[in-house]
């Protein structure tokens, strides 16, 4: 579709949605935003945005909007299609598509698309920074941040953009064709807005639908895949028999030493699977290996990605807090070889830690347990492992320094979300990173 003078209603005004409208104001549609939120939480935006002449609607008026009077709707991935304003324009059959699409549409270059549960934005960090270091112009956005409709018209200046994508952004595609998929790793997550793992593995599958016998799929080999149209360029730090693979810490393609994770600033088998899709995306793009190290080694993980706060009376202080599902926790559970003191739970988002009991047993001296989570993880693990519960993050501070003896780890690693008592992810690492540093020294 072309969109000067089309009426384009775009459902949700967070980044993805503002980023979205300000790209269709641009290409001459008449823009309209639709969000159910209150008026006064989005005053700022609401204003920037009538500043640029696009129209708002929030609150319950968003809802009761009559949307034949659009000519397409674009959906924000941060909007369940369940909600009531969506399901209006369903309801109509009002043509819509997803912020990811639409940028898809005109987007000026090929894609690099990074998806998988865990691992996607150290793994878009990873490829963009390598292909800058090698003179591949690119940026990354998407499900990161910024948006990717934010970069689309930047890319008319890239050899390629570099998207992480979740299963939401995925949801809503029709043509969208990366260049070069990434399919990191799967595990159960988002059950809050999916029926079931099969609906959110289907929406993750979505990244291969479009690709070609010419592109190319770099995939996790242990992950059981259907027939794919795109070459394969497999990885994996546990099974034999990928192109890349790992034996004693050194990462090998077809057999061939590459580098020692050592070299890295990078740990764990999570992250040497990250590294390898990141080395499979630039042996797509025909990057000879020695001129991808330099960038690979000097990367540094982003916070909250069990990074290394504090040591007090010999122990170890990990936040974690990026840890919103069960996978990423046993990751950096299966990462530790000290005694872990663990700090977990949080809002209730249908996963069963019982599933990893046996683990924690193994690594944990302990388990301090918050949130609205904390009675039933302890109701799982109490027969195996000693918990407690905290009323507060501070609490669980104090209470694991007082069980941690020199040589642990403290491991703020919660296994879901945040969102039952902070603004997200970022803000519960902060605090947890705040409150350790404010420990008094003995
Ligand atoms: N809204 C309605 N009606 C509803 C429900 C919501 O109008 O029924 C409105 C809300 O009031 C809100 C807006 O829709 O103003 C949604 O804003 P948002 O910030 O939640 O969502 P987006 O702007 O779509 O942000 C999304 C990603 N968020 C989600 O997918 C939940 C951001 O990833 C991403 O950075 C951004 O697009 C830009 O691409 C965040 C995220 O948590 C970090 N992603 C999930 C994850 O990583 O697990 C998938």
């Amino acid at each position: 579709m072309r969109y000067a003078n089309k009426n384009i209603a775009v459902l949700g005004l967070g980044e993805s949605g503002e980023a979205a409208a300000l790209l269709l104001a641009e290409e001459g549609a008449n823009v309209t935003i639709l969000d159910s939120g209150p008026e006064e939480r989005l005053r700022l935006k609401i204003d920037a945005m009538r500043g640029r002449g696009i129209a708002v609607v929030t609150g319950p008026a968003a809802e009761r909007l009559a949307v034949h009077q659009f000519d397409r709707a674009t959906l924000s991935p941060g909007i369940d299609p369940a909600a009531p304003l969506v399901q209006n324009f369903i309801r109509e059959r009002i043509e819509m598509i997803g912020e990811l699409e639409l940028s898809y549409e005109l987007c000026k270059c090929p894609i690099v698309a990074i998806t998988g549960t865990n691992g996607k934005t150290t793994t878009t960090e990873l490829v963009a920074g390598m292909l800058n270091a090698c003179g591949v112009r690119t940026t990354a956005c998407g499900n990161i941040g910024p948006a990717f409709a934010a970069k689309v018209r930047e890319s008319a200046h890239l050899d390629i953009v570099t998207v992480e994508v979740s299963s939401f952004q995925l949801e809503q595609i029709r043509a969208f064709r990366p260049r070069v998929s990434v399919w990191l790793n799967f595990a159960p997550d988002h059950l809050d807005r999916y029926a079931d793992i099969g609906e959110y593995r289907a929406a993750k599958l979505r990244i291969f639908e479009n690709q070609t016998a010419e592109d190319f799929a770099v995939v996790n080999l242990r992950d059981e895949l259907p027939p794919l149209k795109a070459r394969r360029i497999t990885f994996s730090a546990y099974a034999k028999g990928a192109d890349f693979e790992m034996e004693d810490g050194t990462i090998l393609h077809r057999g061939k030493p590459i580098f020692k994770m050592e070299e890295t600033n990078l740990r764990g088998p999570h992250n040497a699977e990250n590294l390898m899709a990141a080395l499979g995306v630039g042996l797509a793009q025909g990057i000879p290996f020695g001129t991808m190290l330099p960038a690979l080694k000097t990367y540094s993980p982003l916070p909250h990605r069990c990074e290394r706060v504090r040591t007090l009376d010999g122990v170890d202080y990990v936040n974690d807090s990026k840890a919103t599902n069960l996978d990423a926790m046993e990751k950096a559970l299966l990462s530790e070889t000290r005694p872990v003191v663990l700090i977990a739970g949080g809002k209730d988002k249908g996963f069963e830690f019982e599933s990893l009991t046996a683990l924690v047993a193994e690594k944990a001296r302990a388990a301090i347990l918050i949130g609205q989570m904390a009675p039933r993880i302890e109701g799982f693990w109490k027969k195996k492992v000693r918990c407690e519960i905290a009323g507060s993050l501070a609490q669980a501070v104090q209470k694991a320094r007082e069980t941690a003896r020199p040589g642990d780890v403290v491991l703020f690693s919660p296994g879901t979300s945040s969102f039952d008592m902070f603004k997200n992810y970022g803000d519960r690492g902060n605090q947890f990173r705040a409150l350790v540093h404010a420990l008094s020294n003995p």
